[in-house]
């Protein structure tokens, strides 16, 4: 996957489409380019950081990313994450307030309707009151919170904390997932689990609902 890796990082955008389609017809498992796609956009990210790519490049990254994932879309059915029609459980989704990231958590949303959830997903920049209201409406079983930034963190810990005051902690497992995290910051934040790939987060919530 090394060919779309680099061509993803020197933003060669009809390279990018033209290899992922390759790839999948030629059988390769649509999981594993998804993963490559997450290699260059860590590469991206560490460009960004060191100061030779510009927020430009995070958009351009971006817009790569959302095309590539609807070509590989149809071929995830069958792929090693599973597939299903039967619903096992609801999980409600949300990027947390002050971040707007969203890539990750439309391939998760996208990756547990694949797996047999109900998914409810009410996009980014979202209040925990928010989240809390709408988990109640749905019925979730699960909350699923995504969160790039280092400053998602104390909003995330805000959520939870803020189903204690309410006394609804335990009606709902919380799984908090994006790069950042690690299990130092999960216990900060109070979750019942964290993850920093797709997979993981639908193997711990399919764990769940077993
Ligand atoms: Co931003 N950004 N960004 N960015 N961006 C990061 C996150 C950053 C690490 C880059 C860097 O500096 N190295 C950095 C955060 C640093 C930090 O906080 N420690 C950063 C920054 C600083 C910023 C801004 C502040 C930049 C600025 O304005 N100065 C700004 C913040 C805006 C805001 O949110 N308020 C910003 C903006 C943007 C864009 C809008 C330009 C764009 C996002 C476009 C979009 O999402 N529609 C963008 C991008 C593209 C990135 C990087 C390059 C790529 C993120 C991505 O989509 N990765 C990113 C660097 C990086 O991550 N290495 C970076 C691919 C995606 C498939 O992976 O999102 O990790 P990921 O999702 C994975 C897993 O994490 C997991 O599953 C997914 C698939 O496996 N997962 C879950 C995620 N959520 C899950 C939920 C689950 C389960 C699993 O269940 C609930």
């Amino acid at each position: 996957m090394q060919e779309l890796i680099d061509a993803m990082v020197e933003m060669m955008e009809d390279k990018v489409l033209e290899l992922t389609k390759q790839y999948l017809e030629d059988g390769k498992d649509p999981v594993e380019v998804f993963r490559a796609y997450q290699s260059a956009m860590e590469e991206i990210g560490k460009r960004f950081e060191g100061g030779t790519y510009f927020i430009p490049e995070l958009i351009m990254s971006g817009e790569m990313m959302k095309s590539g994932s609807e070509v590989i879309k149809p071929y995830l059915n069958g792929s090693e994450s599973g597939a299903g029609t039967e619903k096992i459980g609801k999980f409600l989704l949300a990027t947390i307030e002050g971040d707007i990231h969203d890539i990750g958590k439309n391939i998760v949303a996208m990756m547990m309707d694949l797996n047999g959830f109900e998914v409810l997903d009410l996009g980014v920049d979202v209040p925990a009151d928010t989240i809390i209201e709408k988990a109640k409406e749905f019925g979730a079983d699960i909350i699923g919170v995504s969160g790039l930034l280092t400053l998602a963190f104390d909003p995330m810990k805000g959520l939870v904390d803020k189903l204690k005051d309410a006394g609804l902690r335990d009606q709902y497992k919380v799984i908090v997932g994006g790069a950042q995290l690690d299990q130092q910051v999960c216990d900060y934040i109070g979750a019942d689990a964290f993850v920093t790939d797709a997979v993981a987060g639908i193997n711990q919530c399919k764990q769940w609902v077993a």
